[in-house]
């Protein structure tokens, strides 16, 4: 079957809630993946920073495979031998002192919620239903009726009413704006420590130590989101690192798998993760000894092949070049580590076309942002490559 009877399939057969670019993809290793024609593409998004790892790792892979053969699901009413190693080797690289694990990562962030607001009736002593958790806007956190409930997106939330209630939304980076908004049922605030899908959006210098300030003075949880941020993409292990903050509760998946499989999870204190009793949360497949298995060997995988330190260093030298094209469209590059938003004055989606016919695969994010964030396994001669092809078409649409 050729590209278009594919298509025809997919648009007939499936639900139409994205507009992907017209390739469909049979085979990924690495930085590179192949189409049913045989073309081959740089991979620029990385599955939104879920195969930081690169396509089909080698190492991760045979893990998957040989704990296949073993044991993939026993569900929580037993225990298995791979969760436990997980959970230690988290806390090792970590330093959280404990892991909830999940599956999705919006699934991770309804369980950082829950987490919060039992935390705030339990310990702080909020009256019963009354607790707040601060959000900013422009997030993104995921897709469920009580995330979209807070998005400030209308595409993500419109007619998915009747809202959750509970998530006053403040201005992202503007801490008198969070300031004004604390009052004595806030919980938690929960913040993407740089914006993903509003365009790789790094808050002003100060603001996420500011943050954690304001939250230990009034006895509030402060929750990082780095299921897009973290494990590498920024150029540390996590972003909140760049400002030296400790958050209460950090999430994560996405990288978790290197793309095999979704996993997520939450990693907290005892003080606040004990909050669960037995009962109280969980999930069929959350911790699952293949999800487990998987998610030890690309945690490995990350520290082993130092993605964070090349993702800074190769994420620096990717700026500059991109930086170094003189097009009067380009508005601004930004962003950290291999996490890069390519700002234009017009729209970015014929740019991606025209990308995609240069052999590298990216995506827009709003209208006018082209994001670069492609596995960290990429090297310096393969930036060389796409940079060369993305000039071509920025200067073709001049
Ligand atoms: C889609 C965006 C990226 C996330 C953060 C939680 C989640 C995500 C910071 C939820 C998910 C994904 C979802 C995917 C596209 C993608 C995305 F454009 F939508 F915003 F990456 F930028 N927190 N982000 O970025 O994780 O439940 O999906 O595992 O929805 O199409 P999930």
């Amino acid at each position: 079957m050729n590209t278009k009877e594919f298509i025809e399939i997919e648009n007939e057969y499936g639900a139409h809630n994205y507009h992907p670019l017209d390739v469909v993809i049979k085979e990924a290793k690495g930085v590179w993946v192949t189409d049913v024609e045989g073309n081959k593409f740089m991979d620029c998004l990385a599955a939104y920073s879920a195969v930081n790892q690169g396509h089909c790792h080698p190492k991760i892979m045979a893990a998957f495979v040989e704990q296949a053969k073993h044991v993939t699901l026993t569900s929580r009413a037993f225990r298995n031998d791979q969760l436990p190693l997980l959970y230690k080797e988290l806390h090792d690289l970590t330093g959280y002192e404990m892991t909830l694990p999940m599956n999705s990562g919006a699934e991770a962030v309804e369980t950082a919620v829950k987490t919060a607001r039992k935390w705030g009736y339990q310990v702080k002593g909020i009256a019963k239903n009354k607790a707040e958790i601060i959000v900013a806007s422009d997030n993104f956190h995921g897709r469920t009726t009580t995330i979209v409930s807070f998005s400030t997106d209308e595409n993500a939330r419109a007619d998915f009413g009747p809202y959750t209630p509970g998530f006053p939304i403040v201005k992202y980076g503007d801490i008198d704006d969070l300031k004004a908004k604390i009052n004595e049922n806030t919980a938690a605030i929960m913040l993407e420590p740089i914006q993903g899908e509003a365009g790789i959006v790094v808050p002003p210098a100060g603001y996420l130590k500011a943050v954690e300030k304001l939250c230990k003075e009034n006895n509030i949880l402060f929750i990082c989101d780095e299921i897009q941020s973290g494990l590498g993409r920024s150029g540390r292990l996590f972003a909140y690192y760049y400002e030296d903050v400790r958050p209460d509760i950090v999430i994560i998946g996405k990288a978790l798998s290197g793309g095999f499989y979704p996993v997520s999870a939450v990693l907290s204190s005892k003080a606040i993760l004990g909050v669960f009793k037995p009962g109280e949360h969980g999930s069929t497949f959350g911790g699952n000894p293949l999800a487990a298995a998987v998610a030890r060997k690309s945690l490995q995988v990350i520290v082993e092949e130092k993605l964070v330190e090349k993702s800074a260093e190769n994420g620096e030298y990717f700026m500059d070049k991109l930086r170094a094209i003189d097009s009067p469209h380009i508005t601004e590059v930004r962003g950290r580590g291999l996490w890069i938003g390519f700002v234009l004055d017009t729209k970015a989606r014929p740019y991606c076309e025209n990308l995609m016919t240069e052999g590298i695969l990216c995506k827009e994010t709003h209208e006018n942002i082209i994001r670069f964030a492609p596995p960290l396994t990429i090297t310096k001669e393969e930036i060389d490559w796409a940079v060369e092809r993305i000039e071509k078409v920025v200067k073709a649409l001049d």
